[in-house]
């Protein structure tokens, strides 16, 4: 089923012109409305009288994370506080996150769009989800949520953890649809095993998985032990949250709704458009947001793009699996985090140096594992190995109250972490993904 065949099958002159009338629309609207992009536009020396087509989205700015963190809290809205519907936020780098506004109409755009992706992955109204990716500031467990209320779709809310609960409602209710990271799929397929029960015979048959990277070979493996279909699903807080692309049954690349979210793959290096079939960063376009439209946003995800027609009857341009981003971002257990987080909290520490290195591994079970060797200070070493415990532990909660990640802290002896000459490798990540 498609859900909305008027725009998932339209021809691309139609979308052309669609996307055409949006984007006019759009950079009148924002130019208006948020002095961010109307400071941003008289810059450059743009009016919104300049955009007459889709073709003219090259004159317009870009839009990076940093513009988001700069204009904390609310400078990137284009609608007053007042008249936002929803507020999320993601992380940022260091300091101030990212927070994104959504009117009530784009939460209508999100239930749209999260209703294309569950019928993409292979949903009908009548079905049954289990939500098992985080509720609250995170976008994916209420992303989820709205689409499925949106199709007809009955939703247990279950958000994410409690492993056992998982199993059990799973077994009792017996939901058709799984939605969680793909990892924590894996290790509930090994808590099922550790409780004696064959996941083979789950009711889960179509999984709607992502926030984080994942293999072929994941999915394969992921597809063996439940035994079911594991689609893969893209998004980012800043542009709606999950919903931006999803797989169909075929699994031959997402689809990425093109009318409103205009996607551009820009090569890196020369910040101009990649080349057909080439892979770059994905820029996105909201064509039709209200609280936080965004122009041309640097997703820094690499991705590449393709308008083939799809077998499955979609016309709508596909985007690759993402092959790895342009920054430091890694993604723990779907939660996103920077190793300059990571540094601010060491150095606020007064027992360590700023000589660290992230280990990320993925347990046999399939959880990811976060483990920071940190280098102690000369002065505060010490045989005793309960001192040494305590300023782990210490480290341990003040990361897990900044990232929402448990890491294992290790302290080393001081100059045992190799020093480099350029780049410092902080990040070793021993995860095939
Ligand atoms: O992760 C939204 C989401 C929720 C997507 C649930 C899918 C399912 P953020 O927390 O803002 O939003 O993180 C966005 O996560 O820029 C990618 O680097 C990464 N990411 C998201 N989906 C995928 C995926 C959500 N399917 C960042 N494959 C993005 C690889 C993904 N990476």
């Amino acid at each position: 089923m498609i859900w909305n065949e008027k725009m998932e099958c339209m021809s691309r002159e139609d979308m052309k012109n669609c996307q055409s009338d949006r984007l006019k629309k759009l950079v009148q609207y924002v130019y208006e409305r948020s002095p961010f992009y109307k400071n941003k536009l008289d810059q450059l020396g743009v009016s919104p009288r300049d955009i007459k087509s889709i073709e003219d989205i090259v004159k317009l700015p870009f839009t990076h994370k940093d513009d988001l963190r700069d204009n904390y809290p609310f400078g990137a809205f284009s609608k007053p506080v007042g008249q936002i519907a929803e507020i999320h936020i993601s992380s940022g780098t260091t300091g101030n996150p990212t927070v994104v506004g959504y009117s009530k109409s784009d939460v209508e755009l999100w239930s749209e769009v999260m209703s294309r992706s569950l019928c993409c992955a292979g949903a009908v109204p009548g079905d049954m989800i289990q939500v098992a990716y985080g509720y609250g500031l995170f976008t994916g467990g209420l992303g989820a949520h709205y689409g499925a209320l949106n199709m007809g779709v009955t939703i247990i809310p279950c958000s994410s953890g409690q492993t056992k609960r998982q199993l059990k409602i799973m077994q009792d209710f017996k939901p058709r649809i799984l939605a969680c990271t793909p990892s924590y799929s894996l290790y509930m397929a090994e808590e099922a095993k550790e409780l004696g029960m064959d996941p083979r015979d789950s009711s889960w048959k179509i999984g709607v998985f992502g926030a984080e990277p994942w293999s072929e070979n994941m999915r394969q493996e992921i597809e063996k032990v439940w035994n079911m279909s594991a689609t893969d699903i893209y998004g980012l807080s800043e542009i709606i949250g999950p919903g931006v692309a999803q797989e169909c049954h075929l699994k031959r690349g997402l689809h990425l709704y093109s009318d409103v979210f205009y996607p551009e793959i820009i090569n890196e290096q020369t910040n101009q458009p990649a080349k057909p079939g080439e892979s770059g960063v994905l820029a996105v376009t909201t064509l039709t947001k209200e609280g936080m439209p965004l122009l041309r946003y640097r997703t820094r995800d690499i991705v590449s793009l393709s308008f083939e027609k799809c077998a499955c009857g979609r016309t709508s341009p596909r985007i690759s699996k993402i092959q790895g981003r342009t920054d430091d971002m890694i993604i723990v257990r779907g939660i996103n985090v920077f190793p300059s987080q990571i540094e601010h909290v060491l150095l606020e520490i007064e027992e360590t140096q700023p000589h660290y290195q992230l280990i990320v591994d993925r347990k046999p079970g399939g959880m990811d594992e976060l483990e920071i060797l940190v280098e102690l200070k000369e002065e505060y070493f010490s045989d005793e190995v309960k001192k040494l415990q305590a300023i782990e532990h210490k480290i341990q909660k003040e990361i897990a109250a900044t990232l929402s990640v448990e890491p294992k802290v290790h302290l080393v002896e001081p100059k045992t972490i190799a020093r480099s000459e350029g780049k410092a490798k902080r990040v070793i990540d021993k995860r095939n993904l």
